[in-house]
């Protein structure tokens, strides 16, 4: 990561799973205490297996890591390691997913899994401003994925947000039409990946079927004119990550990534660092990407910063306390 000298500007993180921020290190820790075998001799064999060539194989490698997530001090420790990073990187509020499918099918309890990050978030409350999404995986089942739902109804004072992820070709949005129905019933705001790997019309349908109130990714919407149109008219926030489409492959390297024709476009993206343990760097390392390999001016960077803050789900009178 490169440094200006200059402070990094302030920023919302709205595109962070935080089970991508487990570091390598973190995992062979918690393999040791926990004693969970891994297949790797060493935190530097881990790290030469995080060379993907698209999205199911990172998938794989970040499922296979979670396995060393146990305890609800697991969860809790994950989530401070990351809040304590935010006031470096500029980042003064974050909405942060969460897979529980992929923690309660190991046989982890969502309240262990909820209370840790909730005890992470409230020790780190003077230095950031954070809230959750819940997640569904998108490639298991929508009775699954109501289960879910229902399992986390207890903490719902606690979840800003429900999300859609994991593998997404072949599990358009419209497969979770009925649970985001009900999620959207109890309050919480609706946000799906879309266009990531998968098509325009994947976007179109989370809008349409899902009611999304933001487009995780969305760099496909930008091949069908109608639809960009629709998202600019409606100013529906995009949550970019660059590098994470560079080292997935869903663009062609950094100077390829369509950013810059979604901005001359109108349309209202945000950079943001999905998972930054695996993708090569948290939220400046994004902002420095798009600066260096795009030649984004301080201007842009800083309507992506400002674009950010809009497009949370704070309020106004809460966005201007942060700035
Ligand atoms: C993800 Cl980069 C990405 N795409 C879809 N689902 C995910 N879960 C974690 N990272
Ligand atoms: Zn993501």
């Amino acid at each position: 990561m490169t440094t200006t000298g200059t402070p990094p500007l302030p920023k919302a993180e709205l595109h962070l799973h935080i089970e991508g921020t487990l570091e390598p290190e973190t995992v062979f820790e918690l393999a040791r205490r926990h004693d969970v075998a891994l297949p790797y001799a060493s935190v530097e064999e881990l790290r030469a297996a995080y060379d993907f060539t698209d999205l199911q194989s990172f998938l794989d490698v970040y499922y296979a890591n979670m396995a060393v997530l146990r305890t609800r001090d697991d969860f809790a420790a994950l989530a401070s390691a990351y809040l304590r990073t935010c006031p470096e990187q500029g980042v003064r509020h974050v909405e942060m997913f969460f897979d529980p499918q992929a923690h309660t099918a190991r046989g982890v309890a969502i309240a262990d899994v909820i209370g840790g990050l909730t005890d992470a978030i409230e020790h780190h409350a003077d230095d950031v401003s954070a809230g959750l999404i819940l997640c569904f995986l998108r490639d298991r089942s929508a009775a699954e994925a109501e289960e879910t739902l229902r399992a986390a109804e207890p903490y719902l004072d606690r979840i800003v947000g429900v999300g859609l992820d994991s593998a997404e070709v072949g599990h358009p949005p419209s497969k979770f039409t009925s649970v985001f129905e009900r999620a959207r019933g109890l309050g919480l705001k609706p946000v799906a990946h879309a266009g990531e790997e998968g098509p325009a019309g994947y976007v179109t349908e989370a809008l349409d079927e899902l009611g999304v109130l933001r487009v995780d990714h969305g760099i496909r919407a930008i091949e069908d004119d109608a639809l960009v149109a629709r998202l600019v008219r409606d100013r529906t926030p995009l949550t970019v990550c660059p590098l994470s489409n560079v080292r997935l492959a869903c663009v062609p390297g950094i100077g390829l990534h369509p950013l810059p024709e979604m901005l001359a476009a109108g349309l209202n993206v945000s950079v943001h660092s999905d998972d930054p343990a695996y993708f090569g760097g948290y939220a400046d390392a994004n902002y420095a990407a798009v600066r260096e390999g795009l030649g984004f001016t301080d201007d842009q960077l800083r309507t992506l910063a400002a674009n950010s803050f809009t497009s949370s789900f704070l309020d106004d009178e809460a966005v201007q306390r942060l700035l």
